[in-house]
């Protein structure tokens, strides 16, 4: 037998984590940190030791097993072995009750996404479930639909395995997954008043779920998106049938094949308003806004894992002589993946620490402006970073990036994912456009810098500020230029969305890498803030209507 090469490994993944640690270090309170450290630490063992037979397991699907032997509908989905643990391991660790519990007050969701950071790349995306559940918890409790709170929040929120419940969001219609106002479920009061559903959803990621969230028009409401109402909907007998629903298939996908994501008709389905016959928009919106930080939480996760089993790797892969890690070109590659996932990360935990904050009446109007602005940014710059970082991971791994069972190329998949559901990178640059209209300005952006700014002292950080103050300035000038024209500000949407990521996100990296340089005498995250810097962050474009038009449709008249 010739040579053979040494796999990656993953030590704990909580202890191996810098970033987490140190950022924790930083904002939590030491009484906090040892409280919530020991959890952690266990936790951070956990994932790095399932993750092996995840990877064995990758091949497994779920099956849609319509009828049982005698030809009665039954609609099972058979699961893999870890989805079938799932739900028990999310409520013992308190992957969303964590977020709802007083103990660490307005640290709560620092503490909860933590985990579920640790958790989701070893989790066969069964964070999807899991941010679903925590949406509808946040919806519900926002919408103050008493009955319903009662009813569901105690589940959504358990720590016990028995009580847990999972629950759907189920948006997206054939007509389509950004533009809901389509949505051509009907709702119709049956003899005794009670709402049910008839229609058809078409990417419903929960459908084994203990309840869901979802749109329909109430029959004789006007058409558009403002003549939709929320429904609360539990579509599983306690025997586990469904009620008045059919699975018509699950979706053959590109990745997150581990998650049974189903095409489903509601034939009656009966159903619970959650507000109003009307806004459901509206009133779905705090959902989105969950699960779009829960996305961010999972792209830099993914990332993560990907780098840092590129990384051993290239500890234990010799090439021309010399482990590939002490390649300087290769160090070059890494370097910067670690520089836009360390700018990544800081983004998505100030936007956890925010709502944290938010939730528990710690913030100020501009810093909800804020969180409200960056949300969709956080997300549509993580999952754009994850899918060309990941792509890179790959390549790093050479001819094994390719192959299945090195668990490699499933990393890639679930993450090109990110950037679609929940929102695609141009809806949601759409969303942080119809927040600046809103609030009429950049100003909580602004003020967010400058507070950055005045805590980034260090000079060896002065160029990052300084490209930091010409970059807002350019934002400035672009909206005073483009935002008045609908058009024009619409056709430049994602590169000022990404612009305002990248340009928050460098500033928090660079307030993280002055505090370590100090407190800790860590150099990394200045380093990763002057090569962030250095890979740029403004990406406004100047909205050229014509050439545009003319390339994307390629005719010339
Ligand atoms: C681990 C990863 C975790 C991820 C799990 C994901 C699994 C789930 C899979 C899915 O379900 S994917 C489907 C997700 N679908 C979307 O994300 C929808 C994408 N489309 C949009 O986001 C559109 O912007 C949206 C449908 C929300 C709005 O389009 P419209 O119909 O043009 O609505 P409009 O009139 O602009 O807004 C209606 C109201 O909602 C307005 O408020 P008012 O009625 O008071 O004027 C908006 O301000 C408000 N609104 C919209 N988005 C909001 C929001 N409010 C707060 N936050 C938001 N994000």
């Amino acid at each position: 037998m010739g040579f053979t090469q040494q796999g990656p490994l993953l030590d704990n993944q909580y202890l191996e984590d810098r970033l987490l640690r140190s950022l924790l270090r930083r904002v939590l309170p030491p009484a906090t940190l040892a409280a919530i450290e020991p959890g952690l630490t266990e936790f951070g063992e956990l994932v790095a030791d399932w993750y092996p037979a995840q990877v064995a397991a990758h091949a497994e699907q779920p099956v849609h097993v319509p009828f049982d032997a005698w030809g009665n509908r039954v609609d099972r989905v058979e699961l893999g072995a870890f989805w079938r643990e799932a739900p028990a391991i999310a409520a013992r660790h308190g992957l969303v009750a964590a977020g709802y519990e007083r103990d660490h007050g307005p640290h709560a969701r620092l503490h909860q996404f933590a985990l579920a950071y640790l958790f989701t790349a070893s989790s066969e995306i069964y964070s999807c479930p899991l941010a679903m559940t925590d949406g509808a918890a946040r919806c519900l409790l926002d919408a103050g639909n008493k009955v319903l709170i009662e009813r569901a929040v105690p589940h959504l929120t358990s720590r016990d395995p028995a009580q847990f419940w999972i629950s759907g969001q189920w948006m997206t219609e054939t007509t389509g997954g950004s533009d809901v106002a389509g949505t051509e479920t009907i709702a119709r009061p049956d003899e005794n008043g009670r709402w049910r559903l008839h229609g058809r959803k078409w990417f419903t990621s929960a459908v084994v779920c203990d309840m869901a969230l979802t749109l329909a028009r109430p029959e004789g409401s006007g058409p558009g998106g403002d003549h939709l109402a929320l429904f609360y909907v539990e579509p599983r007998r306690p025997d586990g049938r469904y009620r008045n629903l059919t699975i018509d298939r699950l979706k053959p996908k590109l990745g997150t094949r581990k998650l049974p994501t189903a095409e489903i008709t509601l034939d009656g389905t009966p159903a619970h308003l959650v507000g109003e016959a009307r806004h459901g928009v509206r009133r779905i919106a705090p959902m989105l806004n969950i699960t779009r930080l829960w996305n961010a939480v999972a792209a830099v996760s993914l990332f993560r894992r990907g780098l840092a089993l590129a990384r051993s790797y290239a500890t234990r892969r010799v090439v021309f002589g010399m482990p590939l890690l002490d390649h300087g070109l290769h160090q070059e590659t890494l370097a910067d993946l670690q520089a836009e996932l360390e700018a990544g990360f800081h983004l998505t935990f100030f936007i956890a620490e925010l709502l944290g904050r938010s939730e528990h009446g710690h913030i100020d109007d501009a810093h909800a402006q804020l969180l409200r602005l960056m949300t969709p940014a956080a997300k549509l710059m993580t999952g754009k970073q994850a899918v060309a970082g990941l792509s890179e991971i790959c390549e790093a791994f050479g001819g094994a990036g390719y192959i299945e069972d090195t668990g490699i190329p499933t990393l890639l998949r679930d993450a090109q994912v990110l950037p679609i559901w929940e929102g695609t990178t141009n809806v949601l640059s759409l969303d942080v456009l119809r927040v600046l209209n809103q609030i009429g300005s950049l100003q909580p952006w602004l003020l967010a810098l400058r507070s950055l700014g005045a805590q980034i002292t260090a000079p060896e950080l002065d160029p990052v500020s300084r490209l930091i103050r010409e970059t807002a300035s350019r934002a400035g000038e672009w909206l005073g230029q483009h935002g008045g024209a609908k058009d024009a500000a619409a056709a430049g949407a994602r590169g000022l969305a990404m612009t305002l990521a990248r340009t928050l996100a460098l500033a928090l990296l660079a307030r993280h890498a002055d505090w370590t340089m100090r407190a800790e005498s860590d150099p990394r995250p200045m380093a990763a803030a002057r090569r962030f810097a250095r890979l740029g962050i403004n990406r406004l474009v100047d909205p050229a209507a014509v050439e545009a038009r003319m390339l994307a449709t390629d005719i010339y008249a």
